[in-house]
């Protein structure tokens, strides 16, 4: 008997699965109520979860669990288990043992679902039946078909963390910086489960800049700087441009992308060397890259008003991704107002809060966070209760430039989600102003 732990997204598309593979399981959530619980009592009429605090006696007659990412190894039900030799197995584990196409794998701290979207176009645009999923928000289980030529899955660590053998064609590591350090011991054990991704990959793409991952012969590197190797992948700069090359070729200017800051281009360069892994015809990556919008909520640029450029960027929940739309942001616009806070993360923002002191005139502080920046941030700041407020203030501030969310922060003391900040804040923008 199989026992599926969590009944979010994850554990509803696992019991899906192995239902339909006549698989015998039961499935439990520590939580009374949990999202997808009425969805799955209305689907599965025979099943009743077990909800609520995790008891050892779930653990009888279990000879495996399929786990979802959100619950943390310090969890008594993976102690338990743990001590009774019962493997912990993820989703994308269980995936990896039915894919028939080849899979690519790509996790990092920020910018794996940039990467993966743009990888996944990039096949797409090369002919290729592709499917796109993981940590992105599509199980990966609910993407398995038979017609698929590859997989592009975005990997988090807690996913990689119950992942022991995953078959995966290629993959990338693409930075590791603080995050999610409520979850593991210290940055060394967060580090371990990023790099972890490396065991499971017949083709590696690493990152040069990132000191973290370890350089390895037969891989295919990418990096800012001008490549050493013909096959892999950075970047020159002539007269103030940024040209992307594959060895000493030139493949195009990096104004003709759409994608803005040099995070971006670190993101390119990655799919670029993923897709060259894969064998990808180069020319019709390049055009993938000059169509490629970029996704929602990541320093997407929402409207000019009154010679006011709003960006939303609510995807940026930790320090080192508001840092970087500042960075990209400060080479265009001489006067930001930045939008910041929410449920701060526990990691050092020491560097942000030097970079705004430096850099960012006016700053515009929401939820929880409020009173921790303030004491740090030492430029002209003001408070919002809301989103609304928030917008009024940062209008109220400057007369050109840009207005900038970018929290820094999680979002869920004054919203559902990061999708819903994003939402409100381009709602705001484009009815009210
Ligand atoms: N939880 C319990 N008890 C349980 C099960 C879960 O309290 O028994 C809690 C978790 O602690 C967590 C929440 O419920 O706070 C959701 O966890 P989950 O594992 O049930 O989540 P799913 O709905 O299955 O969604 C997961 C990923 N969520 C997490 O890793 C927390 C989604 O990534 C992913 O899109 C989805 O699977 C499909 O693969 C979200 C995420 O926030 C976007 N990921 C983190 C990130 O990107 O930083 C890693
Ligand atoms: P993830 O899926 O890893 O969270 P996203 O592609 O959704 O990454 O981008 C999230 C945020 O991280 C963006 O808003 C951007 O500010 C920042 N970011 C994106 N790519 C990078 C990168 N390569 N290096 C640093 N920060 C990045």
């Amino acid at each position: 008997m199989k026992l599926v732990l969590g009944l979010g997204k994850t554990g509803f598309s696992i019991a899906r699965f192995i239902s339909v593979q006549n698989i015998d399981y039961k499935i439990a959530d520590s939580r009374t109520n949990p999202p997808l619980l009425s969805k799955y009592t209305n689907e599965f009429l025979k099943s009743s979860p077990t909800l609520g605090a995790w008891t050892l006696d779930l653990l009888t007659g279990v000879d495996e669990i399929f786990i979802s990412p959100g619950i943390a190894q310090n969890e008594s039900i993976v102690i338990w288990a743990k001590k009774q030799n019962i493997p912990i197995v993820s989703d994308i584990e269980l995936f990896s043992r039915f894919a028939k196409a080849p899979i690519i794998g790509i996790t990092g701290s920020n910018g794996k679902s940039t990467v993966t979207q743009l990888l996944t176009q990039m096949i797409a645009d090369a002919g290729i039946q592709v499917a796109m999923g993981g940590n992105i928000g599509t199980p990966a289980l609910d993407c398995l078909n038979d017609k698929i030529e590859y997989y592009v899955l975005e990997l988090s660590s807690y996913q990689l963390d119950y992942s022991h053998h995953l078959n995966l064609i290629a993959g990338v590591v693409l930075n590791i910086t603080p995050d999610h350090l409520d979850r593991y011991q210290s940055f060394k054990h967060y580090t371990n489960s990023k790099l972890s991704l490396h065991q499971h990959c017949q083709h590696l793409v690493i990152n040069l800049d990132e000191p973290l991952a370890p350089k390895k012969a037969n891989a295919k590197h990418f990096g800012i700087s001008i490549p050493e190797q013909a096959d892999d992948f950075g970047t020159v700069t002539c007269h103030d441009t940024y040209y992307l090359l594959k060895g000493d070729d030139i493949l195009m200017s990096i104004n003709e992308a759409q994608l803005i800051g040099e995070h971006n281009t670190r993101n390119i360069l990655a799919a670029l060397a993923l897709g060259d892994q894969i064998k990808l015809p180069i020319t019709s990556m390049i055009q993938s890259i000059k169509n490629f919008k970029g996704l929602e909520h990541r320093l997407e640029w929402v409207a000019k008003k009154q010679n006011i450029d709003y960006y939303n960027d609510s995807k940026a929940t930790n320090a080192i991704s508001t840092i970087t739309a500042i960075q990209a942001l400060m080479h265009k616009h001489q006067n930001i107002v930045l939008i910041l806070g929410g449920i701060a993360k526990q990691e050092d923002y020491t560097l942000l809060f030097k970079l705004i002191n430096k850099s960012i005139t006016n700053v515009v502080l929401i939820g929880q966070s409020i009173q921790q920046f303030e004491q740090e941030i030492n430029t002209n700041t003001n408070h919002a209760k809301t989103m609304q407020e928030a917008v009024n203030i940062a209008r109220s501030m400057i007369n050109n430039g840009a207005i900038l969310l970018s929290p820094g922060c999680a979002s869920f003391d004054m919203f559902d989600n990061f999708e819903q900040r994003g939402q409100e804040f381009k709602e705001i923008v484009k009815i009210k102003y």
